[in-house]
């Protein structure tokens, strides 16, 4: 091919990437999944990977790989389904870049350039995981996992590393105001902003961890006020919604997005972590909260919401689903933007009328064996009236 029928044919095969038609495939009731991944790593415009200049690049070679496109942080902006996604480069780093759909299921394409996020204190290695909040003080928050190599790490490890929380607002998606990070005891990954005031403060929903990896002591997805988004302070940290031993969530747990206020409750979607022979296992799982009381869980099913399926399986991180972002349509309907194995983002579409009366009827986790055969049993027998 010359250059420019291998140019030609790039266009091509780009355009019809994101011009796919997406459909949905029959699921559980509780949720649809649709058909395509809605953003992958070829999705990223052709102005990102490769020079199109045949003096520079003749052979027309990509010079800035990009190898995945994952957890995204989702808000319905101007009318628009928009995405701000973890896009990680060849080079493990990863940045955020916003996307746009005009149904939320399909045409996402990636605005021109990525988010230039400014930098707080000591430059991050790498930043992901954005979670957006349109907060009723005006403000569109971005809450996101700030990471550092650990200063304290012996000479020759070069794998520790520090997590905190960052934030930054912005009213545009474009231009960004960076906040100082937020200060806590422990390292933080997974925190959210609560889109309303909770006692005339700023509520988090924290996830509070011992070490990089290991959420260790940290018992869970916590919950604290703070005064002030410009110098946000954990003083106060409680756990509301627990690990529990053989569960989907006995090694860590983190807030999803941050929660959907419906007649019945805040709706939360959040993931859970155990361990098992191929390694770590990333489920999505949900549970709700009282509408006077957001830290006070009132619902809980058993077991996952949602866990890898087919080729979600594969990727750069086996087995994993994660999801930090979802928009609910005024009519109720809920697109769920979750990521599978580190690599691609996907949608699934609900309603708030699904999704609570899955919460309210659902048995919980009896935590043994013997109470999952009752709640079986108690199934059967109704089935057999
Ligand atoms: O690799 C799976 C996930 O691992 C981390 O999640 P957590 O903080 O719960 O351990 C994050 O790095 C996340 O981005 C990643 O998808």
């Amino acid at each position: 091919m010359t250059y420019d029928e291998r140019l030609a044919w790039l266009r091509v095969a780009h355009r019809q990437l994101i011009e796919l038609p997406n459909a949905p495939v029959e699921g559980n009731g509780v949720y649809a999944r649709y058909r395509h991944p809605v953003l992958t790593a070829k999705h990223a415009p052709l102005e990102w990977r490769y020079d199109l200049h045949p003096d520079t690049n003749p052979y027309l070679m990509e010079r800035f790989g990009i190898h995945a496109v994952l957890n995204a942080g989702a808000i319905k902006w101007q009318g628009k389904y928009v995405v701000v996604a973890r896009v990680e480069g060849a080079d493990r780093k990863s940045f955020f870049a916003v996307a746009e759909s005009p149904n939320g299921v399909d045409h996402f394409r990636f605005w021109p350039r990525p988010i230039t996020l400014p930098e707080y204190g000591e430059p991050a290695t790498n930043v992901y995981d954005m979670r957006l909040t349109a907060h009723e003080d005006g403000w569109i928050y971005g809450i996101f996992c700030v990471e550092r190599k650990d200063p304290a790490a012996p000479a020759g490890d070069l794998s520790s590393a520090v997590a905190a929380a960052g934030i930054a607002r912005t009213h545009d998606l474009v231009n960004w105001e960076r906040l100082p990070d937020l200060v806590s005891k422990s390292q933080q990954r997974n925190v959210v902003l609560h889109p309303e005031f909770v006692d005339g403060k700023y509520a988090l929903y924290t996830r509070p961890q011992d070490g990089f990896i290991d959420a260790g002591s940290g018992g869970g997805i916590g919950w604290a006020l703070v005064d002030s988004m410009e110098h946000a302070v954990v003083t106060d940290e409680k756990i509301i919604n627990f690990r529990h031993y053989h569960t989907v969530k006995e090694v860590k747990n983190g807030e999803g997005p941050h929660p959907i206020r419906t007649p019945q409750g805040w709706l939360h979607l959040a993931h859970g972590v155990r361990g098992c022979a191929s390694g770590l296992r990333y489920v999505l799982y949900l549970y709700m909260t009282a509408l006077d009381d957001p830290a006070r869980v009132i619902a809980e099913p058993a077991g996952f919401f949602m866990a890898p399926e087919g080729p979600e399986y594969i990727g750069d991180v086996m087995n994993v689903l994660f999801s930090n972002g979802w928009i609910c349509d005024p009519d109720g309907s809920v697109f769920i933007y979750y990521a599978s194995s580190d690599t691609r983002l996907h949608v699934a579409t609900s309603t708030v009328d699904r999704l609570v009366d899955y919460c309210l009827h659902t048995a919980p986790d009896g935590l043994r064996t013997g109470l999952s055969v009752e709640t079986l049993n108690k199934l059967i027998d109704r089935n057999q009236q």
